[in-house]
């Protein structure tokens, strides 16, 4: 599946593939031109227009693996269905060559979502995606994080500390106060455009945005195919995108 993708292990670097090891997260560089970043945004604010009080409900209702809401963060989900500018968040080949590098080749897409810390708000605790800890090489789930706004250490650039994906072991079982700042914690600031890689299962948080706008990614999320979706996308897949995407892509999303 990953061949008719396009995706290639020379995709990343040498340095790429050790920080990925090491360090449990990585940046992949701008991925988005201005271009296409201004026509995800104009798509993202018609979504927010249009489904208002529902933003989000598709990822909170979800009778499959239900994410609790956060007063601090607006959400969209299920964006796999809400256009084809968002094909490319979740199919880049550098991406998915990153994704696979940490979870192997049988990976599909858990979720496609939105995430925009409110000004003041947006702090979460150190977390790992994933509800108990596991041995490291044994890892479940990846992330990604598709920034649409420059990453600032003033907005809620998210945080992750580097290593702790090898610990075996969740934030609450080790340190006493997993909102506080961890010595060791490093803020994930980019341009606009750039995407980091980050194994779910190092430590990471979203930092609180002391700007008076919303600071806003896209999460490309991604679990090892032995393992339930996020948003299940059998149940959720829409018709029409049904008939447009690849066999490829839907194999990706486990359709
Ligand atoms: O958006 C962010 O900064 C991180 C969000 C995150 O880690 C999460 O929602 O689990």
């Amino acid at each position: 599946m990953l061949e008719n993708l396009g995706v290639d292990k020379n995709l990343l670097s040498q340095d790429e593939k050790t920080a990925l090891r090491e360090k449990g997260y990585i940046s992949l560089g701008k991925l988005l031109s201005d271009e296409d970043l201004k026509r995800i945004s104009q798509r993202i604010n018609t979504l927010i227009n249009e489904e208002q009080d529902q933003m989000g409900s598709e990822l909170f209702d979800s009778p499959y693996i239900r994410h609790p809401k956060e007063a601090g963060a607006d959400r969209l989900a299920d964006l796999v269905n809400k256009g084809p500018i968002f094909d490319r968040i979740y199919t880049h080949p550098r991406l998915l060559a990153a994704i696979s590098y940490v979870l192997g080749e049988d990976i599909k897409l858990s979720s496609l979502n939105y995430r925009a810390a409110k000004p003041g708000q947006g702090a979460q605790k150190l977390h790992a995606d994933w509800h108990e800890s596991v041995p490291e090489g044994d890892f479940k789930v990846c992330n990604s994080i598709w920034l649409i706004d420059d990453f600032t250490s003033q907005n809620g650039a998210t945080r992750v500390v580097p290593g702790t994906h090898k610990m075996g072991r969740l934030p609450e079982e080790v340190i006493q106060d997993p909102w506080d700042s961890h010595p060791e914690e490093v803020l994930c600031t980019a341009p606009a455009g750039t995407v980091f890689v980050v194994n779910s299962h190092t430590w990471h948080g979203g930092t609180t945005n002391h700007t008076n706008e919303y600071r806003r990614c896209i999460h490309s999320y991604f679990c090892r195919g032995d393992q339930p979706q996020q948003t299940d996308q059998v149940k959720f897949i829409r018709k029409d995108t049904m008939n447009r995407l690849d066999p490829a892509v839907l194999a990706l999303l486990g359709v």
